[in-house]
């Protein structure tokens, strides 16, 4: 399974295109809509949410609500479009019109992609990074790990998310193992976060920050239960699960660092309070004691729940300015800006939650696939069997 996204941040939309699902799989609109307005939530956001309303448009793929096993397009207009009509303008302008027309941009953010991008690609105005490197092509990420999230569904996995960490502010860890509780608690929370008391604090020093003209960063937590044991594999780097969970989460715009289970902990204990015990039972097969490592071993699933955690640094776009240099006039200037989000990291758990999603479903399709929903069921269901018995 593969997907694309194709979309600027001021465009007239963001598309995702989708390959390789299965056939018969019922998937409705409202199946994306939910998790897009969850992305758009959030303390901390900033004005650019208060204009969009993300909704999902499916335009092929799907016959009466069920896929029908060729691609599936789905497109997100951006609102704020109307406000940028001419400066993103798919036709050419004069040339006499491109100052007033352009918005040219020549001093880049630090933090940002745009002087790389801009050396990388030519483009001496800056505007052309900046608006496909915006966390605003997160939208049709979600959109497209909410497919995978509906797949997931369907063959019994559940996946969850939550913030753990904001500003240094940390959350204490949850005793709840129900996915659908911790959800519910999740959902309650501005800040996604399951430990109320620190939530507050969160939220507080988010206001302060904000104040400030600064921005903060944090941690998210993304589980995931019901996954097959097995999937992934440890003959070679190239198919180890975990490795492609890693990567996807450290492709989400800010993302800077990914743990699985106890995380960066191990290399601070000894093995014996690394290592999971083996445990079996004739109802639920094998499974281990404890869940330190989060899922896997040698690259491939346990069958336990699934444990990721990814850090994203604090958003670059900073009211209180950090100099960078004119690319123009190569004078140095201090960078200001019109509007940001102080923190967006609760929307990225929910961004964070769709890349796993995704990366679930699509080594789940590489590795038992099948053209029908139907008989990937059934393969499915026949695995789990097996490795119980194993
Ligand atoms: C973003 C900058 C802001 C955010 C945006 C990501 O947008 P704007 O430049 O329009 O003010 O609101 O996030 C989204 C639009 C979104 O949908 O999450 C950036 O530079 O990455």
């Amino acid at each position: 399974m593969r997907y694309l996204t194709a979309g600027e941040s001021h465009g007239p939309q963001l598309t995702t295109i989708i390959e390789g699902l299965p056939s018969g799989m019922p998937i409705a609109e409202e199946d994306i809509n939910k998790h897009l307005a969850r992305r758009q939530k959030g303390y901390g956001r900033g004005r650019r949410m208060q204009i969009e309303k993300d909704t999902a448009e499916i335009t092929s793929g799907v016959r009466h609500g069920k896929t029908l096993g060729s691609p599936v397009a789905i497109n997100v207009k951006n609102r704020d479009w109307t406000h940028w009509t001419h400066v993103m303008g798919i036709e050419p302008i004069d040339e006499k019109d491109e100052e007033e027309i352009k918005r040219k941009i020549t001093r880049p953010r630090p933090g940002h992609a745009d002087l790389n991008g801009g050396i990388k690609y030519g483009h001496r105005d800056l505007r052309n990074v900046l608006e496909r490197s915006s966390a605003r092509e997160t939208t049709v990420r979600v959109a497209a790990g909410a497919v995978a999230t509906k797949l997931l569904q369907l063959l019994g996995i559940e996946l969850v998310s939550h913030v753990v960490e904001i500003g240094g502010i940390k959350a204490k860890s949850t005793e709840m193992t129900d996915i659908h509780a911790i959800r519910e608690k999740a959902e309650e929370s501005p800040v996604r976060c399951l430990d109320e008391e620190a939530g507050i604090q969160m939220m507080a020093a988010i206001d302060e920050a904000k104040k400030n003209g600064d921005s903060l960063g944090g941690v998210v937590e993304v589980i995931a239960t019901g996954m097959p044991s097995g999937v992934g594999s440890y003959v070679h780097y190239d198919r180890k699960l975990d490795a492609k969970i890693a990567g996807a989460v450290l492709s989400i715009n800010a993302f800077k660092g990914v743990e699985f289970g106890i995380g960066f902990e191990a290399a601070r204990v000894p093995g014996s309070k690394v290592h999971d015990e083996i445990i079996w039972d004739e109802e639920a097969g094998y499974s281990r004691k404890t869940n330190r490592l989060g899922g896997f071993e040698g690259g491939m699933t346990t069958g336990m729940p699934i444990v990721v955690r990814g850090v994203m640094k604090p958003i670059p776009t900073l009211y209180k300015p950090l100099n960078s240099v004119d690319i123009e006039t190569k004078e140095s200037f201090a960078a200001s800006i019109e509007r940001s989000d102080a923190c967006a990291v609760p929307a990225a758990a929910v961004v964070c939650e769709h890349a796993v999603a995704w990366e679930l479903a699509s080594a789940i399709m590489d590795q038992f696939y099948a053209d029908r929903l139907d008989t990937l069921i059934e393969t499915i269901n026949e695995q789990r069997k097996y490795a119980r018995e194993f």
